[in-house]
Protein backbone atom coordinates (compact mmCIF):
# COMPACT_ATOMS: atom_id res chain seq x y z
CA UNK A 1 0.00 0.00 0.00
CA UNK A 2 1.34 3.41 -0.89
CA UNK A 3 1.46 6.18 2.07
CA UNK A 4 -0.89 7.83 0.31
CA UNK A 5 -3.19 4.89 0.48
CA UNK A 6 -2.30 4.31 4.16
CA UNK A 7 -2.68 8.07 5.62
CA UNK A 8 -6.24 7.89 3.34
CA UNK A 9 -7.71 4.57 5.28
CA UNK A 10 -6.32 5.69 8.49
CA UNK A 11 -8.23 8.90 8.02
CA UNK A 12 -11.23 7.27 7.13
CA UNK A 13 -11.06 4.50 9.41
CA UNK A 14 -10.30 7.77 12.62
CA UNK A 15 -13.18 9.98 11.02
CA UNK A 16 -15.93 6.57 10.86
CA UNK A 17 -14.80 6.07 14.53
CA UNK A 18 -16.78 7.69 17.42
CA UNK A 19 -14.66 9.80 18.72
CA UNK A 20 -12.89 10.58 16.03
CA UNK A 21 -8.96 10.23 16.21
CA UNK A 22 -6.26 9.84 13.72
CA UNK A 23 -2.76 8.95 14.94
CA UNK A 24 0.06 11.34 15.50
CA UNK A 25 2.59 9.70 13.02
CA UNK A 26 0.04 11.82 10.27
CA UNK A 27 1.74 14.91 11.34
CA UNK A 28 4.77 14.32 10.23
CA UNK A 29 5.17 15.17 6.55
CA UNK A 30 7.73 17.69 4.98
CA UNK A 31 5.75 20.72 6.47
CA UNK A 32 4.90 18.93 9.70
CA UNK A 33 8.24 18.13 10.30
CA UNK A 34 9.71 21.61 9.77
CA UNK A 35 6.84 22.87 11.89
CA UNK A 36 7.82 20.31 15.00
CA UNK A 37 11.36 21.40 14.72
CA UNK A 38 9.86 24.67 14.99
CA UNK A 39 8.32 23.32 18.45
CA UNK A 40 11.17 22.40 19.62
CA UNK A 41 12.99 25.97 19.90
CA UNK A 42 10.22 27.69 20.87
CA UNK A 43 10.47 28.95 24.73
CA UNK A 44 7.54 27.42 26.35
CA UNK A 45 8.22 23.90 25.03
CA UNK A 46 10.93 22.47 28.03
CA UNK A 47 11.19 18.94 26.45
CA UNK A 48 13.90 19.39 23.13
CA UNK A 49 16.22 21.75 25.67
CA UNK A 50 15.95 19.81 28.77
CA UNK A 51 17.15 16.63 27.20
CA UNK A 52 19.69 18.58 24.92
CA UNK A 53 21.33 19.67 28.04
CA UNK A 54 20.55 16.21 29.73
CA UNK A 55 22.91 15.02 27.14
CA UNK A 56 25.46 17.41 26.78
CA UNK A 57 26.33 17.01 30.97
CA UNK A 58 25.79 13.31 30.94
CA UNK A 59 26.72 12.01 27.42
CA UNK A 60 30.00 10.52 28.98
CA UNK A 61 28.46 8.30 31.37
CA UNK A 62 25.20 7.26 28.64
CA UNK A 63 29.11 6.46 26.19
CA UNK A 64 29.67 4.38 28.60
CA UNK A 65 26.61 2.26 29.62
CA UNK A 66 26.38 1.57 25.58
CA UNK A 67 30.02 0.98 25.19
CA UNK A 68 32.71 0.55 22.56
CA UNK A 69 31.85 -0.06 18.84
CA UNK A 70 28.49 0.04 18.74
CA UNK A 71 25.80 0.71 15.99
CA UNK A 72 23.18 3.34 17.30
CA UNK A 73 19.78 3.12 15.60
CA UNK A 74 17.50 5.93 16.52
CA UNK A 75 13.89 5.84 16.13
CA UNK A 76 11.75 8.53 14.73
CA UNK A 77 15.30 10.58 14.06
CA UNK A 78 13.77 13.97 12.77
CA UNK A 79 16.89 16.46 12.74
CA UNK A 80 19.34 14.00 14.17
CA UNK A 81 20.53 16.92 16.61
CA UNK A 82 20.27 14.97 19.24
CA UNK A 83 22.42 12.22 18.62
CA UNK A 84 25.38 14.32 17.88
CA UNK A 85 26.19 14.85 21.51
CA UNK A 86 25.93 10.94 21.88
CA UNK A 87 28.30 10.50 18.75
CA UNK A 88 30.82 13.06 19.99
CA UNK A 89 30.84 11.07 23.83
CA UNK A 90 31.19 7.61 22.07
CA UNK A 91 33.82 5.59 21.83
CA UNK A 92 34.09 4.36 17.76
CA UNK A 93 30.78 4.00 16.72
CA UNK A 94 30.18 1.65 13.84
CA UNK A 95 27.58 3.42 12.43
CA UNK A 96 24.71 5.44 12.72
CA UNK A 97 20.97 3.93 11.67
CA UNK A 98 18.59 6.92 11.85
CA UNK A 99 14.99 5.68 11.03
CA UNK A 100 12.24 8.14 10.18
CA UNK A 101 8.62 8.20 8.12
CA UNK A 102 9.40 11.52 7.37
CA UNK A 103 12.14 10.17 4.05
CA UNK A 104 13.35 13.71 2.63
CA UNK A 105 13.69 15.36 6.20
CA UNK A 106 16.05 11.94 7.29
CA UNK A 107 17.54 12.25 3.61
CA UNK A 108 19.12 16.44 4.71
CA UNK A 109 19.82 15.35 8.38
CA UNK A 110 21.70 12.13 7.64
CA UNK A 111 23.77 14.37 4.60
CA UNK A 112 24.46 17.51 7.33
CA UNK A 113 25.93 14.52 9.61
CA UNK A 114 27.93 12.72 7.04
CA UNK A 115 29.32 16.55 6.36
CA UNK A 116 29.92 16.98 9.98
CA UNK A 117 31.47 13.53 10.81
CA UNK A 118 33.19 12.32 7.43
CA UNK A 119 34.15 9.33 9.56
CA UNK A 120 31.05 8.07 10.46
CA UNK A 121 29.17 5.52 8.21
CA UNK A 122 25.36 7.12 8.11
CA UNK A 123 22.97 4.56 7.08
CA UNK A 124 19.03 6.37 7.19
CA UNK A 125 16.31 4.42 6.60
CA UNK A 126 12.96 5.45 5.93
CA UNK A 127 9.65 3.85 7.66
CA UNK A 128 7.69 3.68 10.48
CA UNK A 129 9.44 1.91 13.16
CA UNK A 130 5.37 0.91 14.53
CA UNK A 131 4.91 -1.29 11.51
CA UNK A 132 7.76 -4.49 10.28
CA UNK A 133 10.37 -2.43 9.51
CA UNK A 134 13.33 -3.65 7.45
CA UNK A 135 16.36 -2.72 9.58
CA UNK A 136 20.41 -3.61 7.56
CA UNK A 137 22.00 -6.37 9.17
CA UNK A 138 23.11 -5.33 11.96
CA UNK A 139 27.56 -4.07 11.76
CA UNK A 140 28.47 -4.86 15.67
CA UNK A 141 26.49 -4.60 18.40
CA UNK A 142 22.67 -2.18 18.40
CA UNK A 143 21.91 -0.21 20.33
CA UNK A 144 18.70 1.56 20.47
CA UNK A 145 18.05 5.49 21.03
CA UNK A 146 14.38 6.98 20.98
CA UNK A 147 14.17 10.50 22.43
CA UNK A 148 12.11 13.50 22.74
CA UNK A 149 9.62 11.36 24.89
CA UNK A 150 7.86 9.83 21.17
CA UNK A 151 7.09 6.79 23.59
CA UNK A 152 4.43 9.59 25.67
CA UNK A 153 2.71 9.61 22.05
CA UNK A 154 1.35 5.91 22.76
CA UNK A 155 -1.32 4.65 24.62
CA UNK A 156 -0.08 2.92 28.32
CA UNK A 157 -0.27 -0.86 26.37
CA UNK A 158 0.68 0.42 22.48
CA UNK A 159 3.96 1.90 24.56
CA UNK A 160 4.71 -1.32 25.96
CA UNK A 161 4.09 -3.53 22.75
CA UNK A 162 6.69 -0.81 21.23
CA UNK A 163 9.11 -1.49 23.67
CA UNK A 164 9.01 -4.82 23.21
CA UNK A 165 9.28 -4.49 19.28
CA UNK A 166 12.42 -2.64 20.11
CA UNK A 167 13.89 -5.24 22.08
CA UNK A 168 13.44 -7.57 19.17
CA UNK A 169 14.75 -5.18 16.37
CA UNK A 170 18.13 -4.51 18.72
CA UNK A 171 18.84 -7.88 19.27
CA UNK A 172 19.89 -8.17 22.34
CA UNK A 173 21.16 -4.48 22.76
CA UNK A 174 20.16 -1.69 24.97
CA UNK A 175 18.01 1.47 24.71
CA UNK A 176 18.37 4.82 25.42
CA UNK A 177 15.22 6.79 26.13
CA UNK A 178 13.60 10.05 26.84
CA UNK A 179 10.91 10.51 28.66
CA UNK A 180 8.70 13.68 30.30
CA UNK A 181 7.67 13.55 33.53
CA UNK A 182 4.48 14.51 35.15
CA UNK A 183 4.80 18.07 36.24
CA UNK A 184 2.71 21.14 36.91
CA UNK A 185 -0.19 21.66 34.60
CA UNK A 186 0.31 25.40 33.99
CA UNK A 187 3.87 24.24 32.13
CA UNK A 188 2.27 21.33 30.79
CA UNK A 189 -0.41 23.90 29.19
CA UNK A 190 2.44 26.64 28.15
CA UNK A 191 4.03 23.76 26.15
CA UNK A 192 1.06 23.02 23.88
CA UNK A 193 -0.64 26.47 23.72
CA UNK A 194 2.48 28.54 22.97
CA UNK A 195 2.06 32.00 21.91
CA UNK A 196 3.31 32.11 18.71
CA UNK A 197 0.72 29.43 17.71
CA UNK A 198 2.96 27.58 16.14
CA UNK A 199 1.79 24.19 18.28
CA UNK A 200 -1.82 25.55 15.88
CA UNK A 201 -0.07 25.17 13.21
CA UNK A 202 1.52 21.76 13.43
CA UNK A 203 -2.02 20.46 14.70
CA UNK A 204 -3.84 22.21 11.45
CA UNK A 205 -1.06 20.90 9.25
CA UNK A 206 -2.24 17.60 9.31
CA UNK A 207 -5.63 18.62 7.90
CA UNK A 208 -3.72 20.91 5.36
CA UNK A 209 -1.72 17.67 4.55
CA UNK A 210 -4.90 15.60 3.92
CA UNK A 211 -6.42 18.40 1.44
CA UNK A 212 -2.69 18.30 -0.22
CA UNK A 213 -2.77 14.66 -0.58
CA UNK A 214 -5.61 12.96 -0.46
CA UNK A 215 -7.53 16.17 -2.00
CA UNK A 216 -9.99 16.04 0.57
CA UNK A 217 -11.90 19.62 1.07
CA UNK A 218 -11.38 20.65 4.79
CA UNK A 219 -11.65 24.26 5.83
CA UNK A 220 -8.54 25.36 7.74
CA UNK A 221 -9.84 28.19 9.15
CA UNK A 222 -13.09 26.50 10.07
CA UNK A 223 -11.09 24.47 12.85
CA UNK A 224 -9.30 25.65 15.70
CA UNK A 225 -6.11 23.85 18.08
CA UNK A 226 -7.35 22.70 21.59
CA UNK A 227 -4.77 20.92 23.72
CA UNK A 228 -5.28 20.56 27.36
CA UNK A 229 -4.09 18.64 30.48
CA UNK A 230 -5.95 15.62 31.47
CA UNK A 231 -4.50 14.98 35.13
CA UNK A 232 -6.72 11.81 35.94
CA UNK A 233 -4.63 10.09 32.66
CA UNK A 234 -1.59 12.38 33.14
CA UNK A 235 -1.53 13.14 29.52
CA UNK A 236 -1.63 16.27 26.96
CA UNK A 237 -4.50 15.86 24.62
CA UNK A 238 -4.66 18.01 21.67
CA UNK A 239 -7.65 17.87 19.39
CA UNK A 240 -8.92 20.05 16.34
CA UNK A 241 -12.16 21.70 16.74
CA UNK A 242 -15.02 22.78 14.22
CA UNK A 243 -15.84 26.33 14.73
CA UNK A 244 -17.55 26.55 11.00
CA UNK A 245 -20.20 23.70 9.94
CA UNK A 246 -18.59 21.62 7.22
CA UNK A 247 -18.89 18.44 5.42
CA UNK A 248 -15.74 16.74 3.71
CA UNK A 249 -15.57 14.28 1.29
CA UNK A 250 -12.63 11.58 1.70
CA UNK A 251 -12.37 9.01 -1.13
CA UNK A 252 -15.88 9.34 -1.84
CA UNK A 253 -17.58 9.16 1.64
CA UNK A 254 -19.00 12.52 3.24
CA UNK A 255 -17.99 13.27 6.56
CA UNK A 256 -20.11 15.98 8.65
CA UNK A 257 -18.67 18.16 11.21
CA UNK A 258 -21.15 20.11 13.50
CA UNK A 259 -19.65 23.19 15.35
CA UNK A 260 -18.11 21.92 18.42
CA UNK A 261 -17.10 18.47 16.93
CA UNK A 262 -13.35 17.65 17.50
CA UNK A 263 -11.11 15.16 15.68
CA UNK A 264 -8.45 13.85 18.06
CA UNK A 265 -4.68 14.51 17.07
CA UNK A 266 -2.41 13.26 19.92
CA UNK A 267 -2.06 12.25 23.01
CA UNK A 268 1.08 13.08 25.37
CA UNK A 269 1.55 10.99 28.30
CA UNK A 270 4.04 12.33 30.81
CA UNK A 271 5.25 9.62 33.20
CA UNK A 272 7.12 9.21 36.54
CA UNK A 273 10.44 8.00 36.31
CA UNK A 274 9.66 5.13 38.82
CA UNK A 275 6.51 5.02 36.29
CA UNK A 276 8.45 4.57 33.43
CA UNK A 277 10.63 2.08 35.05
CA UNK A 278 7.60 -0.14 35.76
CA UNK A 279 6.42 -0.32 31.96
CA UNK A 280 9.74 -0.72 31.05
CA UNK A 281 10.32 -3.78 32.89
CA UNK A 282 6.25 -5.03 32.10
CA UNK A 283 8.17 -4.99 28.52
CA UNK A 284 10.87 -6.97 28.89
CA UNK A 285 13.81 -4.71 30.09
CA UNK A 286 15.25 -4.26 32.98
CA UNK A 287 15.95 -0.32 33.78
CA UNK A 288 19.34 0.70 34.63
CA UNK A 289 20.57 4.70 34.89
CA UNK A 290 18.50 7.49 35.10
CA UNK A 291 19.26 10.97 34.28
CA UNK A 292 16.75 13.96 35.09
CA UNK A 293 17.48 17.45 35.33
CA UNK A 294 17.38 19.51 38.56
CA UNK A 295 13.82 20.95 38.37
CA UNK A 296 12.68 17.28 37.20
CA UNK A 297 11.05 17.81 33.72
CA UNK A 298 12.60 15.37 31.73
CA UNK A 299 14.36 12.32 32.17
CA UNK A 300 16.47 9.77 30.13
CA UNK A 301 16.24 6.11 31.21
CA UNK A 302 19.29 3.33 30.27
CA UNK A 303 17.44 0.12 29.79
CA UNK A 304 18.86 -3.42 29.52
CA UNK A 305 16.89 -6.69 28.18
CA UNK A 306 15.77 -8.31 31.24
C1 LIG B 1 7.00 14.14 19.32
N1 LIG B 1 6.26 14.31 20.56
C2 LIG B 1 6.99 13.73 21.69
C3 LIG B 1 5.81 15.68 20.82
C4 LIG B 1 5.08 15.76 22.18
O1 LIG B 1 5.45 16.63 22.96
O2 LIG B 1 4.22 14.93 22.44
C5 LIG B 1 4.90 16.16 19.71
C6 LIG B 1 4.29 17.49 20.00
N2 LIG B 1 3.03 17.79 19.94
C7 LIG B 1 2.85 19.05 20.23
N3 LIG B 1 4.01 19.59 20.52
C8 LIG B 1 4.93 18.63 20.38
Amino acid sequence: MSAADEFASELVAGLRATPRAVAPKWFYDQAGSELFDQICELPEYYPTRTELALLQRHAPEMAECIGRDAEIVEFGAGASRKVRLLIEALASPRRFVPVDISVEHLQAAAARLRDDHPGLAVLPVGGDYTQDLALPAPLGRRIGFYPGSSIGNFEPAAAEALLRRFAGLLQGGGLLIGVDLVKDPAVLHAAYNDSQGVTARFNLNLLARANRELATDFALDGFWHSAFYQPALRRIEMHLVCRVAQTVTLRGERFAFARGDSLHTENSYKYTAEGFRQLARRAGWAPRAVWQDPQGLFSLHWLEPA
